[in-house]
């Protein structure tokens, strides 16, 4: 196996033996086949565009679940990527048939197969390194690494009934782009930069997709302790079936937690009104082993990020969606339809109420809206100096002790910057006593990693209070800690609306060769991190 998509990859390089996140040598080449024939079906849903043939919603939804079957941390199980492969195998068939210019297309999408038994073989084939030339490889796999964190937020948003062909239309254009060896070095950074305007397009999409089912995130206490009746934990990112599950809930005396990246539900006013949907019970994804055989209850996985579980609650484990891990039990479903989650439910109540990890509360909910609706206070205190800078620490959380920098950085912060966070980099300083600048927190938390929009939105909001040409003039740092693909996407999707001098840590992605690396250095001015005291220093020399 060779796989480097992920921040933890093996010593900065690869994972060559077993996956750091667990994945073993047979899942990454089913992975990698999986990628391979995704990107041969959308080269040819690409070629029946160009002949002006539509392409329907299923195929659209096929290539992004599959893409995000293969984030990191989402889906373990071999026999459910083996399943997809033979099923966008099949829909490609049908596909091909339609195609009058099939001379136009690639190997990927001219090869099939009836048997698994050919599968490990032309994995093998297929993987990141089958692209001899580092940079081309770099750059294929950095815009396939922004597509994958794309199409889970687009997914996201075809679930709550939201679809945009133009999106769909691009992300399979583009997979067909990296099988292209005609194109240059020029060409895919060009592409990369595109992809980064769809990505802001996708977190947009998946904003209203959210905020017209659930409305606007607002400012809201969540409660980390626990309460005395037997739980369910919920977890991922995806709010429809976090709705569904609170619905099949309601007075059967079963609690509702969520943990790590559903944290954000709380924010929401549709959600409000359950009360049994208590709070938050632990921290980020990587705590699971520990919070997840205390909670005692049953866990519902709606996406990323799952740790391959210990045997002492894997019974417990549940997974839905593109989640998936061997011997869990996965909850079925289908867009525009109630999923049954009545086993989740059964299994509840023949469980222990969660043990207390925590007491207290954490503050969160300032999505775009909820700012905006504060912007005068905010605006004042920059103007008055109170707020001196703002500074942008979105992104992922993460196992390796390194990431305790996130932790020292935030609270070596000079008291007059407020942080914005989004995603579960959050857990790294959102339960610290940070204070509060004339009553705004000190940590604003906007919601999940595609909530990134949201500060986005806050940003540029900003630019005009302020009457600024640039949005690199306002007071905002940007010291990004990022683990897999969907900090890709929102990575990519800061550099297209002009973001410059962007930190990324703990470590630069792996899959970066050092050319490619440079013409980010160069033009956008991406760098990493070192120690707390010199970033401090640098940051707040800087201005
Ligand atoms: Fe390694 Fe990350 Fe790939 Fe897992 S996802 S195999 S940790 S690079
Ligand atoms: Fe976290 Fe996996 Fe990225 Fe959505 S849950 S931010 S790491």
């Amino acid at each position: 196996m060779f796989c480097f998509q992920c921040q933890e990859t093996a010593g900065c390089t690869g994972c060559t033996q077993v996956g750091v996140c667990g994945k073993k040598p047979e899942v990454a080449a089913m992975q990698d086949l999986l990628v391979y024939v995704t990107k041969g079906l959308s080269a040819t849903a690409e070629q029946l565009r160009k002949e002006n043939k539509k392409v329907s919603r299923t195929i659209n939804h096929m290539v992004t679940t599959n893409l995000f079957t293969t984030i990191t941390n989402a889906n373990f199980d071999e026999a459910t990527i083996i399943k997809r492969i033979f099923s966008t195998l099949e829909e490609k068939e049908k596909l091909l048939s339609q195609v009058e210019n099939k001379d136009a297309l690639p190997d990927a999408a001219r090869w099939t197969s009836a048997s698994k038994d050919n599968f490990p073989e032309k994995a093998a084939a297929v993987g990141v390194l089958s692209t001899e030339n580092e940079d081309i490889r770099s750059l294929r796999e950095l815009i396939t690494y922004g597509l994958k964190g794309l199409a889970a937020y687009t997914k996201h948003a075809n679930t709550l009934l939201q679809d945009d062909e133009k999106l769909d239309a691009f992300i399979q254009s583009s997979l067909a782009k990296t099988l292209d060896n005609s194109l240059s070095i020029n060409d895919l950074v060009a592409l990369t930069l595109e992809t980064g305007k769809y990505g802001v397009d996708g977190m947009a999409l998946l904003d209203k997709a959210n905020t017209s089912s659930y409305g606007n995130p607002e400012i809201t206490k969540v409660n980390i302790g626990v309460g005395t009746r037997p739980g369910i934990l919920i977890s991922g990112h995806d709010l429809r079936d976090m709705e569904m599950l609170l619905k099949q809930t309601e007075g059967t005396g079963i609690d509702v937690y969520t943990h790590s990246e559903m944290l954000p539900a709380h924010y929401y006013p549709a959600f409000k009104k359950y009360s049994h949907f208590i709070g938050n019970y632990g921290n980020a994804w990587w705590k699971q082993k520990e919070e997840f055989e205390s909670f005692n209850g049953p866990i519902l996985m709606t996406t990323n990020c799952i740790v391959p579980p210990k045997d002492s609650y894997k019974d417990r484990l549940y997974t839905t969606g593109a989640a998936g891990c061997p011997g869990c039990k996965h909850i079925d479903g289908e867009v525009g339809k109630e999923k049954d989650f009545s086993t989740i439910i059964e299994h509840a109540k023949r469980c222990a109420p969660p043990i207390e990890l925590e007491r207290g509360e954490i503050v969160g909910g300032f999505a775009h809206n909820q700012v905006l609706a504060l912007a005068d206070t905010v605006v004042d205190a920059v103007k008055s100096g109170a707020i001196k800078k703002f500074v942008v620490m979105a992104g992922c959380d993460g196992r390796h002790k390194t990431r305790n920098y996130y932790t020292d950085f935030a609270k070596a912060l000079p008291k007059d910057t407020v942080i914005l966070t989004a995603g579960c980099a959050k857990y790294k300083y959102n339960k610290l006593d940070l204070g509060a600048i004339g009553g705004v927190p000190r940590v604003l938390d906007a919601g999940q990693c595609n909530d990134s929009y949201s500060l986005a939105v806050i940003a540029l909001k900003l630019k005009e209070v302020f009457g600024l040409d640039d949005i690199n003039d306002l007071p905002i740092i940007y010291n990004i800690a990022w683990y897999e693909q969907k900090a890709v996407i929102v990575l990519l999707a800061l550099l297209y609306l002009g973001v410059k001098n962007i930190h990324l840590g703990p470590t630069l992605p792996a899959f970066l060769s050092p050319n490619v690396a440079k013409v980010l250095v160069e033009n956008f001015g991406i760098a990493g991190i070192t120690t707390v005291e010199n970033d401090i220093n640098l940051f707040f020399d800087e201005s």
